[in-house]
């Protein structure tokens, strides 16, 4: 072979390898989202039947039963673990995305990012079911903000 002809396959290797990158970036961020929708399914299921226990949905507001360092993730499996058919429910997400980062004994609930999921549900204002937001890809959100355009909800 020619140094020319050395050159040009090493030139097509390498616009091979970018694109195979850049599927495969691709791909895994599918994947990830997809995840994180089936997240939603599960928590959305576990809230069903935490419903059909209690007649109500976990309230996301602290209340006395909890020290200030428990967030309202961590609020949230708390409490759906102790309606029978909302745990074995929600115990059934994978086991990367239950974890207790901060270490104070109560379980978070995190996304395929790694960032803890949000939980909100204001039935005074006329939620008739809570919301979960998962900050996305950028692990970031903010109102009205590019922050917020990958965020994910169950919504
Ligand atoms: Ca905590
Ligand atoms: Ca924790
Ligand atoms: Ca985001």
């Amino acid at each position: 072979m020619t140094l020319v002809e050395i050159l040009v396959t090493i030139v097509i290797m390498a616009i091979l390898a970018a694109g195979l990158f850049t599927v495969s970036n691709y791909m895994t961020k599918q994947s990830d989202i997809e995840m994180v929708k089936a997240e939603f399914t599960i928590i959305d299921a576990a809230l069903e039947e935490y419903f059909d226990f209690y007649g109500k949905f976990p309230d996301p507001n602290a209340d006395s039963e909890y020290d200030a360092g428990c967030d309202d993730i961590e609020r949230l499996y708390y409490k759906l673990t102790l309606a029978p058919e909302a745990k074995a429910t929600i115990n059934k997400l994978d086991a990367s995305l239950l974890q207790d980062d901060d270490e104070d004994g109560f379980i978070e609930i995190i996304d395929p990012w790694g960032t803890e999921l949000e939980y909100t549900y204001d039935a005074v204002n006329g939620d008739n079911f809570p919301t979960l937001r998962s900050y996305g890809p950028d692990k970031e959100t903010g109102d009205a903000d590019a922050k917020d355009m990958d965020d994910i909800t169950n919504k």
